[in-house]
């Protein structure tokens, strides 16, 4: 299992919801939220229904906060290579993205990244992708 980071802006007159996204790379992708148990653990979870990012506003998908869970990865990831993935929103859009595979190794680090990919009938654009590994 992998996570795919980065941030979404919704450059739209209207809220958008992400609800799904796919990786060639990966069998299975979900979205993914990180929740603290009762018990005070750090869980991660599919969030149902997706993530709703405000007109105007950004989704910023990070370790320990939401993300998206690769699974089912068919081949090995290897730091640099790279990775496309389509994000699907509420208004039937979609959006490309490409994340570059870095190694990562718990949730302090600071990611940053390029390959905008402008799309969508809203306008939403996804930027600034990474990818975390051993996630
Ligand atoms: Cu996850």
């Amino acid at each position: 299992m992998t996570g795919a980071f980065g941030t979404i802006a919704n450059n739209g007159s209207a809220d958008i919801t992400l609800v799904s996204a796919t990786a060639a790379a990966a069998g299975r992708t979900e979205l993914h939220e990180t929740i603290t148990t009762a018990g005070g653990q750090q869980a991660m979870r599919a969030k149902e229904g997706g993530f709703t990012i405000p007109a105007g506003g950004t989704l910023t998908l990070a370790p320990g906060a939401s993300h998206i869970m690769l699974m089912d990865v068919s081949a090995p990831l290897r730091a640099g290579d790279d990775v496309t993935l389509t994000l699907t929103f509420s208004d039937h859009s979609t959006v490309g993205f490409t994340a570059r595979v870095k190694d990562f190794s718990g949730a302090n680090e600071t990611y940053t990244g390029s390959s905008p990919s402008a799309g969508g009938g809203m306008g939403a654009t996804a930027s600034a992708s990474s990818m975390g590994m051993d996630h």
